[in-house]
């Protein structure tokens, strides 16, 4: 059959689509990961910090920093042809939280990026997606000449459930960031077949 569908090869796909947000404390590098990975040109919301803003602004470690994400970062990825991952990155100062509730509305699942310099940064961001139960795994930025420490610390110091997913990554490298999107995506799975099992027994 010359028109046949077979020699049309396979009908197109259609993707799924999710929502993933990208949280944490101010300046850790959530603006930056977004950027990596996305495939359209991130939408951002930047705003020059301000000499007003220097006293609320921790710039430890991050002192060639002179931009802050004021609403959201926007990108999007395809992980595979049927499934493409919406990112949002959420506002790190505490003064924009008021954001957050919009933004992780629809969400299937979270990445809080902590630095080790400043870990306090991420609490706030951990303990909202906890108090929501929404699925979300911890990726420690290792920003170069930041002291190391291994994971089994970093997760003690989070105070983190052992069921919360933790990795190292870069938030500047591309393939870095696609395997902490990617476990974000087998975390939120998992969680939601453990959670359909457990209404179901
Ligand atoms: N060396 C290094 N620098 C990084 C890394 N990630 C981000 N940066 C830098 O750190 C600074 C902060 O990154 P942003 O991506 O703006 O951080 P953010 O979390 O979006 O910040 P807010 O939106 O202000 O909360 C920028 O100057 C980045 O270039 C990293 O993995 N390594
Ligand atoms: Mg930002």
């Amino acid at each position: 059959m010359i028109f046949g569908r077979s020699q049309r090869g396979k009908p197109p796909v259609e993707p799924v689509t999710l929502k993933i947000l990208v949280a944490g404390g101010f300046g850790v590098g959530k603006t930056t990961l977004v950027g990596a990975v996305s495939e359209i040109r991130p939408l951002r919301t930047e705003e020059l910090l301000t000499e007003a803003g220097r006293p609320l602004d921790d710039l430890r470690g991050v002192e060639g920093k002179h931009t802050t994400t004021v609403a959201m970062d926007f990108g999007r990825i395809t992980l595979r042809e049927d499934l493409v991952l919406y990112l949002f990155g959420t506002p790190g100062q505490e003064r924009f939280w008021f954001m957050w509730d919009e933004l992780a509305e629809g969400a299937l699942g979270a990445v809080v990026l902590a630095d080790t310099r400043r870990l306090e940064g991420c609490f706030a961001a951990i303990d909202y997606f906890e108090r929501r139960s929404l699925p979300f795994l911890v990726g420690v930025n290792c920003f170069d000449g930041a002291p190391r420490y291994p994971a089994g610390e970093v997760r003690q110091a989070l105070d983190l459930d052992p069921g919360v997913p933790l990795l190292m990554c870069d938030a500047r490298d591309r393939e870095s960031v696609k395997e902490v999107l990617v476990g974000v995506v087998q975390h939120a799975m998992a969680t939601a077949e453990a959670r359909r099992r457990a209404v179901t027994t």
